[in-house]
Parts: C-alpha cells; sequence; structure tokens
C-alpha cells in the first residue's frame, strides 16, 4: 500500500467524523457544543529498526521502561506518528485568561485524546483490514501513563510513559523539542499526538534536524506564560510543578483539567519560530 492512502485515511477521519466535535451533551457552557478540535493532522513515518528507538532506552533519554516497536509488535516495520493542532478557536480561547485554563482547551485535553484514541482505533482496523498486523500504544492494554518514576531538577517524583508520543514524532521526523519540553512541528506546539507500529512497510520519512531543540529559538515566551514557574531559560521545565499545577485544576473542574499556556502566545504556536 502506498502510504498517501494511509495519510489519506487519517486526513479524511479528522476532517469527517463527529467524535472531533463537542457534543451538546458533555459542553461545559451551551455555546461550546460543536466546538471542532482540531485541524488537518500532520503525519510521518519511521523504520521500526531506526536505531533511535534503541537509544530511549538511555537513562539519560527515557529509560528501560521505553517499549520498543518489536516489544509491542513483534513484527513491526513501521511507526505512523499523528500530530494533531487544535483549531484556532481552541488556542485563542486559552489566550483570555493567562492564569487558568480556558473550558475550550480543557475539552482539547479531554475529548481531543478520546478522539485521538477513536483515530488510533479506527486507523488500526482499517490497517489489519488491509492484512497488516498493527498496534496503537495508547489504546493497547500494555501502555502506562506512569510506568516508571523519575526525579527531577527540585528533587520531586515524576512519571514517564512506557511509550513517549513526542520522542517517537521526532524520531518520525514531525519536529523537535522546545524549551518547554513540547515538540515543535511546522504546525506549531499547540495540539497532541498519536501513533501506530504496523507491520506494513511504508518509507520512511527524512528528519530535517539533527539537534534535539533545534526548532526552538528561545524566545522565553513560554517561561513568562507559566502561571507557575515551571519553565526557567536555565534549567527548562521542571515536571513536577506543572503536575502540582495541574491536579489543582482537576480539583476544580474534575474530570477535566489541562493548562496549555506554555504552547499559546508563544512563538512556536502555530509553526517552527524563526530564529
Ligand atoms: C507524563 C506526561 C506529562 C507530565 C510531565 C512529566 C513527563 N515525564 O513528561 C505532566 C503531567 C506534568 C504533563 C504536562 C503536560 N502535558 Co503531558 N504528557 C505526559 C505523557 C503521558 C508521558 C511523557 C513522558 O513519558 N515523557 C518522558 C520523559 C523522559 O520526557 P522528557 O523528560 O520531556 O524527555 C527529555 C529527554 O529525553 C531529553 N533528551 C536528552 N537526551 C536526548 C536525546 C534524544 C535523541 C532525544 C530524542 C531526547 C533527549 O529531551 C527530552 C526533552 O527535554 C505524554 C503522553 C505520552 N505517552 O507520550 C504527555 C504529553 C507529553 N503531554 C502533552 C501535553 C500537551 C501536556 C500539557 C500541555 C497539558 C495540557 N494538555 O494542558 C502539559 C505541559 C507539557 C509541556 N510543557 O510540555 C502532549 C505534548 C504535546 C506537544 N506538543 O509536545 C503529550 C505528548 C500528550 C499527547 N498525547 O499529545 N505531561
Ligand atoms: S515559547 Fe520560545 S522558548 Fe518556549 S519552546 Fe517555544 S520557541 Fe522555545
Ligand atoms: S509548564 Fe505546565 S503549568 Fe506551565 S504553562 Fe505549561 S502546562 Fe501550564
Amino acid at each position: 500500500m502506498n502510504k498517501n492512502i494511509v495519510i489519506d485515511e487519517i486526513t479524511n477521519y479528522t476532517n469527517t467524523s463527529e467524535n472531533n466535535y463537542i457534543k451538546k451533551q458533555i459542553a461545559l457552557k451551551p455555546e461550546l457544543a460543536g466546538l471542532k478540535i482540531f485541524d488537518e493532522p500532520l503525519i510521518g513515518f519511521a523504520n521500526a529498526d531506526d536505531t533511535f528507538f534503541d537509544k530511549l532506552k538511555e537513562d539519560t533519554i527515557i529509560g528501560n521502561n521505553f517499549m520498543l516497536p518489536k516489544e509491542w509488535n513483534n513484527d513491526a516495520k513501521t511507526i505512523i506518528s499523528m500530530f494533531f493542532p487544535f483549531t484556532k478557536r481552541i488556542k485563542n480561547a486559552n489566550k483570555d485568561n493567562m492564569d487558568w485554563p480556558s473550558l475550550e482547551w480543557l475539552h482539547g485535553r479531554i475529548e481531543g485524546q478520546s478522539f485521538i484514541h477513536e483515530t488510533c482505533n479506527y486507523i488500526k482496523t482499517f490497517l489489519e483490514n488491509n492484512g497488516y498486523k498493527t498496534v496503537a500504544p495508547c489504546v493497547d492494554n500494555r501502555f502506562s501513563l506512569k510506568s516508571s518514576v523519575t526525579i527531577d531538577k527540585k528533587n520531586e517524583k515524576y512519571y514517564t510513559s512506557n511509550w513517549s508520543e513526542r520522542h517517537v514524532a521526532y524520531i518520525c521526523g514531525l519536529g523537535t523539542f522546545g524549551l518547554s519540553k513540547g515538540l515543535i512541528t511546522s504546525k506549531g506546539i499547540a495540539g497532541r499526538f498519536g501513533s501506530l507500529i504496523t507491520n506494513g512497510y511504508f518509507e520512511p520519512d527524512k528528519r530535517n534536524y539533527t539537534e534535539i531543540y533545534e526548532y526552538c529559538n528561545v524566545c522565553g515566551k513560554c517561561v513568562k506564560n507559566c502561571p507557575v514557574h515551571a519553565i526557567t531559560l536555565e534549567h527548562g521545565k521542571i515536571h513536577s510543578l506543572c503536575n502540582e499545577f495541574l491536579d489543582l485544576i482537576r480539583e476544580k473542574h474534575k474530570p477535566w483539567y489541562g493548562c496549555g499556556k506554555c504552547q499559546v502566545n508563544v512563538s512556536c504556536e502555530n509553526g517552527i519560530p524563526k530564529k
């Protein structure tokens, strides 16, 4: 199968699925019924044998808890990574009050992630119907958001997943990390990722970068925006401070939460920033 068929299938699903819109029954305020969550995705491909995947097992990168493509799918040949950028309406709403997330952003975090799970299941079935054995880690029962505990620069604990979507997207050629630790793509930083591991062979994409922070211009806007000073020019992002703030938001809006002030009103919001 030509990889453009896969790209078209993911793009069409995003453009036409009713799951990419907030339903009236769950809207956090009536005007949010029908809110569109994501614009057209960016899609990247990597070879399952890319030696970069082995590197992720190193303690200084992710650690041994990271599961290799072949540990998820023993016949893995290709990784497909998808970046779904938030719509302008979601991004702009999160700029009104820079101390607290907008209800639109909370929908983007929670219903946006549900949409990514649905897309992963849909594309997994599509590939399997075409004869390709496929695993989507984020909807697989081995997936763990908290598979390992690490200590950050403030000496506080934080968790890492056994499948890091940003590191995988980096290998698939979708972008590089920023000071805020989000991954900056050609459609910006404000959005979410999903991925699939298949035994179909699709030509890998070329990475247009060599350094892990290459796209970040260190403008410092994410440092100024963060309501809890979790990001500094000297140390980058301190995960535990961010996590504490997300817990506070969860207390008020449960089961919704999110923040994302480091992803809006920044020079990397909608694309690769100018140096
Ligand atoms: C746990 C988690 C968190 C924790 C943070 C702890 C952590 N470990 O990252 C908390 C709860 C605080 C958090 C917060 C947020 N998160 Co979060 N989170 C995750 C999760 C579940 C796992 C992340 C993980 O395992 N990281 C692993 C560690 C090792 O990553 P790291 O420390 O950043 O890695 C560094 C090292 O590897 C280093 N490095 C050193 N040497 C080398 C060499 C090489 C070759 C490489 C590649 C790297 C490298 O570079 C990296 C960057 O500095 C992912 C989903 C997933 N399964 O991937 C989402 C995810 C990272 N989160 C996401 C988002 C959007 C958020 C929030 C904005 C929340 C919100 N929606 O409002 C905030 C802020 C994030 C920010 N500023 O980046 C998105 C990122 C989107 C993007 N554009 O990058 C993800 C991918 C979810 C998704 N499905 O899209 N998150
Ligand atoms: S806001 Fe500026 S410093 Fe922060 S990640 Fe984006 S480009 Fe880098
Ligand atoms: S680092 Fe965390 S707390 Fe700070 S702006 Fe980003 S999401 Fe919000």
